[in-house]
């Protein structure tokens, strides 16, 4: 793609983002979603190096952690994971449903990590511009009023009628510094060119084949599980795996433009290995594993391994 083009892409993308900005300030109630990075290109100071003098240093992509924080410091401990040389690349679904959402955000902070937006990162950040649209305030822990005197009937009848309550209460026990950060997530992070890997992209969930990563459609690349007849990407378990459509795809494209995706999302399927993809959701929360696909140079090619840990079931902690 010419430079050129890719600006016109991009203007095209600005122009788009103003219609919507400009609805906004009618009045319109629905929040502002614009801030919504769909695209980001890895720095290339993250990206291993091939080569006879090359510099030390792998990419460490780690699949859906749902705040498992103990268990992602286990596994940066076994890889013994060092900032100054790796990188941590984190594949969406970092946050929710485990023990501690914050401290697998402080973790990345720490670390200098990239996030990918995993469908709980847009669930709790759309939450997080409502609540800032409607100019709530944002204390640092869950108001404690908000839960007393109520039983559970009417949590829940509470729930439903604002929708998106636990959210909210995950918004505030992140705060407004952690919240920023998962703002600054990209849908789609693209590594670059990992030699017989070809290119590298990370995703939380899949990619559509035969569209550019510029028109994926977002909400899809966080949640597709599988693609109809019709080509058209599902968040649905009937049917085709998006990954098989993506392989088949892959294998007729000519070697440089062939993509290999990392992605998470699926636990149910768990590790996923093909030729041009690595599905890596192997299910921690549940009490499964914690897996890495760690990337490296070497003299002539990149290399990829694939490192895991087990993890205790967070889901009623
Ligand atoms: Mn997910």
């Amino acid at each position: 793609m010419s430079s050129s083009s890719t600006l016109e892409q991009a203007s095209d993308e600005a122009s788009k983002l103003n219609v919507q900005k400009g609805d906004h300030f009618q009045g319109a109630a629905t929040p502002d979603f614009t801030d919504m990075i769909h695209l980001q290109d890895l720095p290339a100071e993250y990206v291993p190096e091939i080569g006879k003098h090359r510099k030390e240093g792998r990419l460490v992509i780690v699949g859906d952690v749902h705040g498992m924080r103990d268990s992602l410091q286990k596994l940066l401990h076994k890889l013994k994971f060092n900032k100054h040389h790796d990188h941590l690349v984190l594949a969406g679904d970092m946050i929710s449903k485990g023990p501690d959402s914050p401290g697998v955000v402080d973790l990345a902070m720490k670390y200098g990590a990239t996030g990918v937006r995993g469908n709980h990162e847009d669930r709790v950040l759309g939450a997080y511009a409502a609540m800032t649209a409607e100019h709530l305030e944002m204390p640092s822990v869950p108001d404690p009023d908000e839960k007393a005197d109520k039983t559970q009937d009417e949590l829940e009848e509470l729930s439903y009628s604002h929708g998106d309550y636990k959210d909210r209460a995950l918004v505030r026990a992140l705060g407004k510094e952690r919240m920023e950060w998962l703002k600054k997530c990209p849908v789609i992070l693209r590594v670059g060119d990992c030699g017989s890997m070809g290119k590298v992209v990370v995703v939380h969930a899949g990619l559509a084949p035969g569209v550019t990563l510029e028109k994926q459609d977002a909400t899809m690349v966080m949640n597709m599980r599988t693609i109809g007849k019709d080509g058209v990407p599902s968040d649905g378990r009937e049917g085709v795996h998006w990954q098989e459509v993506w392989n088949k795809y892959q294998d007729k494209l000519p070697k440089k433009q062939k993509t290999t995706v990392v992605y998470g999302h699926d636990s149910k399927r768990g590790l996923q290995l093909e030729k041009h993809s690595m599905g890596i959701d192997t299910g921690c929360l549940k009490g499964g594993r914690l897996t890495a696909v760690v990337i490296e140079g070497a003299h002539s090619d990149y290399k990829h391994s694939i490192v895991s840990v087990g993890c205790p079931d967070g889901r009623h902690s």
